[in-house]
């Protein structure tokens, strides 16, 4: 047998120590811009990237459609679960692509001869996070449109045959022409750093702006988030059974990226599916592989022809492998290994594989720790579970909300074909994770936000203004036992009994 000379470790084991932070490096200035799939350095662009390095885990209690919309909306990615008929998967993916970001006209209760009055009387029906828009911004207006997501607000706003204002709370105007696009808008608005959303008619022609007091510097131009300028991405769970069925339908769905579903990852089941991809697409169609905890099982699924390689075995909050199988290795060990790997390939061959670390996130700073290792971008599950656009139930346990998360392995998914290692058998022999509840959190914005600020002023404390600048700058110690205790609160008295629950 061979022996690794270290014990595995885990994220909660480092810490970052913090280098010089510039004046000019502040949390506002931070770009979180990340690659999704691998690219040749100095002679292409990658071809699809991230805006912020989060993914949404590829988990029937996670990742649907509404996760999916949600999530692209902040400029992170879902895998919607492949634990599904194909049909249905397909149309999940189908529904993400056909949406329209920002706004809707079509609701079946609303006319164009309704007022805003009429309007505020439908809201309780419409949901709290509608917006009315009228023609002229008053509230006997004609109704233009509704606007849909949290925290928008209508701006002053004139409209006549020939121009629409792009006014801002800071006095700044921009007059564009009426037959302005959506994609002509958004660069407008970026390009001045207006915190406006532009609402298009259905031919695609600009008819107001509304303010948006969230304008967060972490968004990045939607058109380059969306993939035609009103698509967002969104990626596909698939596994090494059924993928020559199974990929051509979620390709046809409009699926950005597909990613084999596997708790162990380093098989000639992969290599397979991998090769029927690139027989059948070549590189048109984006596909990532895993899990692996090693440099050879990264290496083995780079040499495939993986588009990125997942990180990560056993280390999920509702994974049992280790207990049930006796495989899997310390995430943050894990990542460190599997990182180095990755840039010795790059050095060799100039193909940079990005790498993401997949499962164990427990508090918002592993996340940072994770990417400061090497991580390209992170998957979570039982983050994303917490919120309401999660797809599982929202129950009152012991009175306090919770929602549902189960693994992948548990009895209750019974995902057979991600623990799948060829033969007759379809089926799931034993179990390898739980059925759980995790507190409710409300919605993704709101966490998403403070995740993201906490992980920004970390980079800020070492000095980096991106992903790979921290990367390079991180410096990382672990800790002691006892230094652990000392990083709490403690010696004092809480006020506060409640028990402490992770994640932020
Ligand atoms: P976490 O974010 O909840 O800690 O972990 C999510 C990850 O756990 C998933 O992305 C997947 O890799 C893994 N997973 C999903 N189901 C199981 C299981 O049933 C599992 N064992 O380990």
């Amino acid at each position: 047998a061979y022996y690794f000379d270290e014990p595995s470790r885990t994220f909660n084991e480092y810490l970052l120590v913090p280098g010089l932070t510039p004046a000019t490096c502040v949390p506002a200035a931070v770009s979180l811009k990340t690659p999704l799939v691998k690219y040749r350095k100095g002679q292409e662009e990658c071809p699809l990237t991230l805006n912020i390095p989060m993914v949404s885990a590829i988990m029937t209690a996670v990742s649907d459609d509404h996760m999916a919309v949600a999530l692209a909306t902040e400029g992170g990615l879902s895998f919607i679960y492949g634990n599904q008929s194909i049909e249905d998967e397909a149309a999940m993916v189908a529904r993400v692509k056909d949406y329209k970001a920002g706004f809707v006209t079509s609701d079946a209760n609303l006319s164009p001869d309704m007022t805003l009055a009429d309007v505020v009387a439908l809201k309780e029906e419409l949901g709290h996070s509608t917006m009315p828009v009228t023609d002229d911004g008053s509230a006997h207006g004609k109704l233009l449109g509704i606007v849909t997501g949290r925290d928008y607000r209508l701006s002053r706003m004139s409209m006549d045959e020939k121009v629409v204002d792009f006014m801002t709370p800071r006095d700044k105007m921009i007059v564009a022409p009426a037959d302005t696009t959506l994609k002509v808008a958004n660069d407008i608005i970026w390009d001045n750093k207006l915190n406006s959303l532009p609402i298009v008619d259905d031919d695609d022609h600009l008819v107001a702006v509304v303010f948006r007091k969230d304008y967060d510097s972490h968004k990045s131009n939607p058109n380059e988030m969306l993939d035609d300028h009103k698509r967002y991405m969104v990626g596909a769970g698939i596994n090494s059974r059924d993928y020559a069925e199974r990929v051509p339908a979620l390709v046809e769905a409009g699926a950005d990226v597909v990613c084999i579903d596997s708790s162990e990852g380093f098989s000639d089941w992969q290599k397979m599916t991998i090769d029927w991809v690139r027989e059948h697409y070549g590189d048109a169609v984006k596909i990532g592989a895993g899990n692996v905890v090693d440099a050879d099982g990264f290496r083995f699924l780079a040499e495939a022809g993986a588009d990125f390689v997942k990180v990560g075995i056993g280390g999920g909050s509702i994974c049992i492998t280790r207990e049930t199988k006796g495989i899997g290795r310390g995430q943050a060990t894990a990542v460190i290994e599997v990182a180095k790997a990755r840039d010795e390939y790059f050095k060799e061959t100039g193909v940079y594989v990005p790498i993401c670390s997949d499962g164990g996130i427990v508090y918002d700073h592993h996340i940072s720790l994770a990417l400061a290792m090497g991580s390209d971008f992170v998957m979570l599950g039982r983050y994303f579970a917490r919120f309401d656009e999660s797809p599982s139930n929202k129950v009152m346990v012991n009175g306090t909300y919770m929602k549902e998360y189960w693994g992948e392995g548990s009895a209750r998914a019974r995902n057979w074909q991600r623990y799948d290692l060829g033969g007759k058998k379809k089926s799931l022999t034993f179990e390898e994770g739980v059925d759980s509840y995790v507190p409710y959190a409300g919605p993704l914005k709101d966490n998403i936000d403070v995740t993201l600020l906490k992980l920004k002023s970390t980079m800020c404390n070492c000095g980096a203004l991106t992903i790979p600048e921290f990367q390079e700058k991180a410096k990382l110690t672990l800790v002691s036992s006892t230094s652990i205790v000392e990083g709490g609160a403690h010696d004092v008295l809480l006020k506060d009994k409640t028990p402490y629950v992770s994640n932020t």
